[in-house]
């Protein structure tokens, strides 16, 4: 994907397109075999402990789950949305590497079912969270990279809104990094450069 404005309409388009056939199809299954999946949800803290969204993921089609997350009181703009590896939300954690504190660094990294994919090709990444001027943003999106029960498994999962925009690694053959290669660096692959953790979430069954 080299332009990413066409990148953008064709997942848009993509996604408006498949969402009537999803809802049949959904329904269909739900029909044959009295009931879907058991739905996840989430609610993000941030820093201080305050509540600034709620996630849901709820069974779209075989094999695909819709993700929607809603957000308060979050500086506007766009922000790395990614499921991370696991359940445990602390504000205060220390990451080893550096003894410093790094807020939820205890999420782990990005989800990663297959180990021979990096960013943006992990199993918990997902599109970047627009939030507006008022501190408030919509995100609704389906993949087929994971299914609910990756999300719960034994040290669970966590959903990390970050404070900055997530690049994709979309860093052009043209562009230089620090190191002095060309393309996205190490720190670029890893996460896409979005920075700290604004907030979290530990995802667990909906009632
Ligand atoms: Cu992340």
């Amino acid at each position: 994907m080299k332009k990413i404005w066409s990148g953008v309409h064709l997942t848009a388009v993509a996604t408006i397109g498949g969402l009537a056939a999803t809802l049949a199809v959904s329904a269909g299954v739900q029909a044959a075999t009295g009931g879907g999946q058991q739905d996840l949800t989430a609610q993000l803290r941030d820093v201080q402990g305050n509540v600034v969204g709620t996630l849901s993921v709820e069974e779209a089609s075989m094999g695909h789950e819709r993700v929607t997350v809603r957000v308060s009181k979050v500086p506007a703009g766009f922000h790395g949305l990614h499921v991370h590896t696991t359940g445990k939300c602390d504000p205060q954690a220390v990451d080893p590497s550096t003894g410093k504190v790094s807020p939820f660094f205890t999420a782990g990294g990005h989800l990663s079912l297959d180990a021979g994919k990096g960013h943006p090709g992990h199993s918990g990444d997902l599109p970047t969270l627009l939030v507006d001027e008022a501190g408030r943003g919509v995100g609704v999106s389906v993949t087929d990279r994971f299914q609910t029960q990756h999300l719960l498994d034994a040290d669970g999962s966590a959903i990390v809104l970050h404070a900055l925009p997530d690049n994709h690694a979309n860093i052009p053959e043209r562009y230089t990094s620090a190191d002095g290669k060309k393309g996205p660096d190490a720190e670029t692959l890893k996460a896409g450069d979005s920075g700290g953790r604004f907030a979290c979430g530990v995802i667990q069954k909906a009632r």
